[in-house]
């Protein structure tokens, strides 16, 4: 499909009109994860240009310096049916922080809040009973894990973030898609065979959009079009069985249970 074409598709996208309806599920949450300052905030700007923008105009904010900038988790509906939403940034992907994360993809988090980090296993308990009241069970959730090229990767790290991987697999039922920004700034083939050997299944290289080079050229928006294209296909994948929403939840809700419990003992 052809720039056009793939606008249409994703704008037109219906959960409704997937093979068994919708389900009881009413949204698509690309949810992005990644360290401080890798493009999680210039990659939604460059999702919205590709497409709908006549002009760039950022609607997340992206940061000059090395990141903490996103501290809320704030999301940004790009059709009816699918939003983005930018996560806080991580400095590591250590327990303390993963755990946080797990509790964001698994929609125990309100959006639209700021994001503490908090490793009291009390307190995260407590906020899992208080989501309770007014549970949300009709979000998919597809993780996007959002890497920086440019940064250099210690073997720790790699360990970690094959764990955290997975993890969100377990959690969403969908690996994780890999978003290497600043291609052209990198050895992003190398990073491409890491992520490819940590199990990752969609792995796109992009040059982001950004306030100083918005240079729109074809071959850059269909980066884009065609992650968001590759998302409705898994999603389509997984509506053709029958499932199970509230289920799905209490499930998540268990992995997250047996993880903050795990991390409490360590
Ligand atoms: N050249 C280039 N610059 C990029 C790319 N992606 C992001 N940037 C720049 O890198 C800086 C950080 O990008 P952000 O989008 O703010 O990163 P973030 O992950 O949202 O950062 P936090 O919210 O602070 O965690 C900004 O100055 C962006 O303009 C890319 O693919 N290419
Ligand atoms: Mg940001």
């Amino acid at each position: 499909m052809d720039v056009d074409q793939l606008k249409e598709y994703i704008q037109s996208f219906n959960l409704n009109n997937c093979a068994l309806g919708n389900q009881g599920y009413n949204r698509i949450l690309l949810q992005l994860f990644g360290f401080l300052g890798h493009g999680k905030s210039s990659f939604i700007n460059s999702c919205k240009y590709a497409l709908y923008d006549k002009v760039f105009t950022p609607h997340a904010e992206a940061a000059q310096a090395d990141g903490g900038l996103t501290m809320e988790r704030k999301s940004y509906p790009i059709t009816n049916n699918i939003t983005m939403v930018d996560n806080r940034g991580c400095s590591m992907l250590n327990c303390f922080e993963t755990g946080e994360i797990y509790a964001q993809l698994g929609n125990f988090n309100p959006l639209d809040q700021r994001v503490e980090w908090t490793k009291e296993y009390e307190e995260m308990l407590d906020r899992l009973e208080d989501v309770d009241v007014e549970p949300n069970f009709t979000d998919i959730t597809v993780p996007i894990f959002v890497y920086s090229v440019k940064k250099e990767i210690a073997d720790k790290e790699r360990e970690e973030i094959k764990t955290f991987l997975k993890n969100c697999r377990d959690l969403t039922g969908i690996f994780p898609i890999i978003v290497l920004t600043h291609k052209t700034s990198g050895p992003f083939s190398k990073f491409r065979d890491m992520f490819e050997g940590m199990g990752a299944e969609e792995i796109f290289a992009v040059e982001n959009y950004t306030v100083e080079d918005h240079l729109k050229t074809r071959g850059r928006h269909l980066q884009f079009l065609n992650l968001i294209y590759k998302v409705l296909l898994d999603v389509n994948f997984k509506l053709k069985e029958e499932r199970n929403p509230r289920k799905e939840r209490a499930e998540r809700k268990k992995f997250l249970h047996r993880f903050l419990h795990e991390r409490e003992q360590k």
